[in-house]
Formats: structure tokens, C-alpha cells, sequence
């Protein structure tokens, strides 16, 4: 179970509207936040990569805006954006995979939830072999919910347990809760060689899957954020 705080749809609304971020799609922003690090297969950035990276996706998005960005927004913008990358970084290395990064971009942005997950399968395979195995599904869950947190005050049940709202707490919730989620996946269609495509998942998904994560449906931010 999640819950989200009103208030804090409205300031997930205030960020991808006053941006612009949700005119643009996965692929665009993807493309925005790994530019520097696309040569490499795992990339991971730095506190000023990842500064860097932020700073190219909202110049981009801001750059047809009528108006510049109040200075409000652009403070609730920092906040936002010093949060990701708390939650996002790596605790021993202080470091934030990209394609995590990408992939928790991906929900932000425009698109329909199967363009948009198809786009993540494609950023999660690395190897472009079509496969994707349990380690990288479960790196996209963790993603996910990593910015469902960030846009959330009041993320306070998950899976049944009432969580705290310490950092620690809350890591070890979304740990919990991606491996339960990946494991639903993979014990559900048992793949021969580890591995899984995009049509095993879309197809376990709508055959009843979306019971276990009926939050897959926050990938469509017009059924949440942007009719609000
Ligand atoms: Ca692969």
C-alpha cells in the first residue's frame, strides 16, 4: 500500500509542469541525464555529475518556457533534486547509478505507461540482447519507488508495515518492497535462463500481475498528476 500526501502531488504537479519536464519523453530525458556517461556500461555519477546531469535536464526543459522559473520553484526545484540524490546515491560509495536515475526519470516525464515501460527495458539491457534479468527488474522497481518516495511526505505503508519516516527506514522499506515486487515476476513466469523481455513482463502484467504493483499505474501521470 502507498500513500501519498495531497500536498505532495502538488508539488510533484508544480515540478513537471513549471519545468516543463512532462512535455518531454523518457527517451529525451534519458538521453539528458546519461549524456556524459553513455560511452559507459554501468555509469555512476558523482554529487557533481549528478548536479551536472540536473542542470542539463531542466535547462533543456525550461528553455521554450514563456516565463523563467520563479524563485520559488527554482528552491522547491534544489530541494527536490538534493533529495534524489540522497535517495538515489549509493550510502558506501556516495555515488547514483544513472540508469536508476534514467529510469526514475522516465516516470516524470510524457508518454503512455507501455511506451514508457518498454523504454525502460531498453535502458535496463544494457547489453542489448533483449533480456533483462531479476537484478536489473529489480533496479527499475527500487527507481520507481525511490521517486514515488521523493514526491511523498506521508509514504507510510508499504506491503503492510507501517514504516518510519527515518532515511534508513525508508531505504529499507523500498529494498523490501522492489525485491518483493521482482520476485512476484520471476516466480510467476520461472524464465528458463534467468532472463526476461519486455512482452513476458507487459504480458504477465495485464494476465494479473498488476495486482501486485497496481502502482505501475503511476506511470501515466495524466491518471494522477497532471488532472489534478
Ligand atoms: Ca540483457
Amino acid at each position: 500500500m502507498i500513500s501519498i500526501n495531497p500536498n505532495q502531488v502538488q508539488l510533484l504537479h508544480r515540478i513537471v509542469t513549471q519545468t516543463g519536464l512532462y512535455q518531454y519523453d523518457g527517451p529525451t530525458v534519458s538521453r539528458l541525464v546519461l549524456y556524459d556517461s553513455k560511452s559507459r556500461r554501468h555509469p555512476t555519477m558523482t554529487k557533481k555529475a549528478f548536479q551536472a546531469a540536473m542542470k542539463r535536464v531542466f535547462d533543456h526543459t525550461t528553455s521554450n518556457l514563456a516565463a523563467p522559473l520563479s524563485s520559488s520553484i527554482q528552491q522547491e526545484l534544489t530541494a527536490f533534486t538534493d533529495k534524489l540524490f540522497t535517495m538515489f546515491a549509493n550510502p558506501k560509495t556516495n555515488k547514483v547509478n544513472g540508469v536508476a536515475l534514467a529510469c526514475g526519470f522516465t516516470v516524470l516525464c510524457n508518454g503512455r505507461k507501455s511506451d514508457k515501460l518498454e523504454h525502460i527495458f531498453e535502458l535496463l539491457d544494457e547489453d542489448k540482447d533483449t533480456w533483462v534479468s531479476q537484478d536489473e527488474i529489480a533496479k527499475f522497481i527500487q527507481s520507481f519507488l525511490i521517486m514515488l518516495m521523493s514526491v511523498s511526505s506521508s509514504f507510510t505503508h508499504l506491503y503492510g508495515g507501517a514504516c518510519s519516516n527515518d532515511s534508513a527506514a525508508i531505504t529499507q522499506t523500498i529494498d523490501a518492497g522492489s525485491d518483493w515486487a521482482t520476485s512476484q515476476v520471476f516466480d510467476a513466469l520461472k524464465p528458463k535462463n534467468g532472463s526476461i523481455c519486455f512482452d513476458d513482463f507487459a504480458d504477465w502484467y495485464t494476465k494479473g500481475g498488476y495486482q501486485s504493483m497496481p502502482w505501475l499505474e503511476l506511470l501515466d501521470l495524466r491518471k494522477w498528476v497532471i488532472s489534478a
